[in-house]
């Protein structure tokens, strides 16, 4: 965060405000443990905040700190509209544009509080009176630490405060692997364990609560890859049929497209999820060095993300969408195999 900015915000919060803080659809662990980080940093300050999130998230994140206090859109609609519509500040946390929180949207668009954005994700749209947006950062979660260290309150950073940046840190760098891991990362989260962040819990807690039919389902995804050598590229599919065989709950198949990369020689990994009700494939790409799998996301699949990882979806079937794909892969011959 820039001088200005700081100001700005201290400014914004220099008496107490009615906050509504909203991750994006489908929130996964930065976005949740952003949001509840914010949340209770905020409230310690004084003002009456309230996570909203347009869905509900997995179960993997539901023992976090204040996660049984969040409302979401979809089962607690007039209470979030409510609290929304009355706000004073509205912090949007771990996306860029509106487009991102499904059929929320709308309330967002008419909402008459002021808007701050925290963010790391590329193309930030303008409706922000501040927008804090740091591509080069590992996660939301991080720059929430920033934050609130440039706001001078590292002495709030208690424990439930520090497992809920850790656990966005942790899920958002794939365990402190990805290229945005810095050394600075690495200093925020040995803070956050002298502030009582308990990593070996929430490890297991995020990483080791498989169930059986999850762990079949996976093994459905692997059997149905395909491995394009000519273009060092995996793609995954799954089709509702296949998710429902397996009894899929929400965030069954986080983390399935990074398998792909797993394999020797592979830069780009795909997966393709059927979601019959939306009448969509929603599409998750990941690459390792420079091939943007965002640009990809953007030009051709209606998404976009950051240089490594992305999201994206596609309204045709699954042949006609895997067609299309592969279709594409040429162009990027020499990025891919270079
Ligand atoms: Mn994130």
């Amino acid at each position: 965060m820039n001088f200005e900015q700081v100001a700005a915000l201290k400014n914004l919060l220099s008496s107490p405000k009615r906050i509504a803080i909203i991750p994006h659809k489908n929130p996964d662990g930065d976005a949740i443990g952003s949001t509840l980080a914010l949340s209770k940093y905020l409230s310690k300050k004084g003002h009456n905040t309230q996570v909203l999130a347009p869905n509900d998230f997995p179960k993997f994140l539901k023992w976090m700190p204040g996660a049984d206090q969040i409302l979401n859109y979809e089962r607690h609609n007039a209470e979030t509209k409510k609290f929304i519509a009355e706000a004073d500040v509205i912090f949007t946390l771990d996306f860029n544009d509106f487009g991102r929180v499904g059929h929320m949207a709308e309330c967002l668009e008419n909402a008459k509080a002021k808007f701050v954005m925290v963010d790391h994700h590329q193309q930030p749209s303008g409706y922000a009176v501040i927008t804090y947006s740091d591509i080069n950062m590992s996660s939301t979660c991080e720059m929430v630490y920033t934050l609130i260290d440039a706001m001078g309150d590292r002495d709030l950073i208690d424990q439930d405060i520090a497992n809920c940046i850790y656990t966005g840190i942790m899920t958002d760098t794939g365990s402190f692997k990805f290229r945005a891991t810095t050394s600075q990362t690495h200093r925020i989260v040995a803070e956050l364990m002298d502030k009582g962040a308990d990593n070996t819990a929430i490890h297991q807690r995020v990483y080791d609560t498989n169930s059986p039919s999850r762990l079949h389902l996976l093994g459905c995804a692997l059997k149905n890859m395909v491995i394009l050598e000519e273009f060092n590229t995996a793609y995954i599919t799954l089709t509702q049929e296949e998710l429902d065989r397996y009894d899929y709950e929400k965030g069954d198949t986080e983390g399935f497209v990074n398998y792909g990369l797993t394999l020797d020689k592979i830069r780009f990994a795909v997966i393709f999820i059927e979601n019959k009700e939306e009448g969509i494939f929603k599409i998750s790409f990941r690459s390792v060095g420079d091939f943007s799998v965002n640009e990809f996301a953007r030009n051709y699949f209606d998404g976009g993300g950051h240089t490594n990882a992305a999201g994206g979806k596609s309204e045709k079937s699954l042949e006609e969408t895997i067609d299309y794909f592969v279709s594409l892969l040429p162009k990027y011959k020499k990025a891919l195999t270079a």
